[in-house]
């Protein structure tokens, strides 16, 4: 029941609080559970909303971007995209139709392997046709592994793509990505 632990649970003079940053990789349940409005990264290598990928290293597949773990390892953790020209791109199926209006990223940081830019579709199925929710690529920033987030568009579909189309150089390496439901307006 540790959710419920209230300041008023504790006298005023035990009460001591130790502001600390998360650990690098820790689960980022911990912190979306707070706003519901993110879908939760549960993925395992059998079930998760990643759907296909255009290819990834042994090791690094691409349901590791949806693992809930903020980590690249080559052979272990993250996702390292296939060794060919752009674009990279990986499939998602939420199981039903989904409004989304928020993307988060996490690449490596080490420049090279970073998104550069990239594309969101969708489609009524999961082999497409595909349609852009925006006419124009966003602009990602290579160098940095903190979380990039991307709004400003919004569009409801069961099957989603992400469609890399330029990186720093080489194949993407990527920690995470996290998609946001839209809010209700009630
Ligand atoms: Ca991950």
């Amino acid at each position: 029941m540790r959710d419920l632990f209230l300041e008023r649970d504790l006298p005023p003079q035990d009460f001591n609080i130790t502001l600390t940053v998360p650990a690098y990789g820790v689960r980022m349940l911990q912190v979306t559970r707070a706003t519901s409005n993110w879908l939760p990264n549960t993925g395992t290598a059998n079930a998760s909303i990643v759907a296909n990928a255009s290819g990834a290293d042994p090791g690094n597949g691409a349901w590791k971007v949806a693992d809930g773990r903020l980590l690249f390892e080559c052979g272990s953790e993250g996702w390292d995209g296939p060794d060919t020209p752009p674009p990279f791109w990986i499939t998602f199926d939420f199981g039903a139709d989904v409004a989304i209006d928020g993307f988060a990223l996490w690449t490596d940081g080490d420049g090279v392997h970073d998104v550069a830019a990239f594309q969101l579709l969708t489609a009524p199925s999961g082999t497409g046709p595909w349609t852009p929710v925006r006419a124009s690529p966003f602009a990602a920033a290579p160098g940095t592994r903190n979380l990039q987030l991307f709004e400003g568009f919004n569009a409801t579909a069961r099957h989603w793509m992400w469609n890399i189309t330029a990186t720093g150089g080489n194949q993407p390496w990527v920690n995470e990505v996290q998609w946001r439901r839209q809010q209700s307006h009630l």
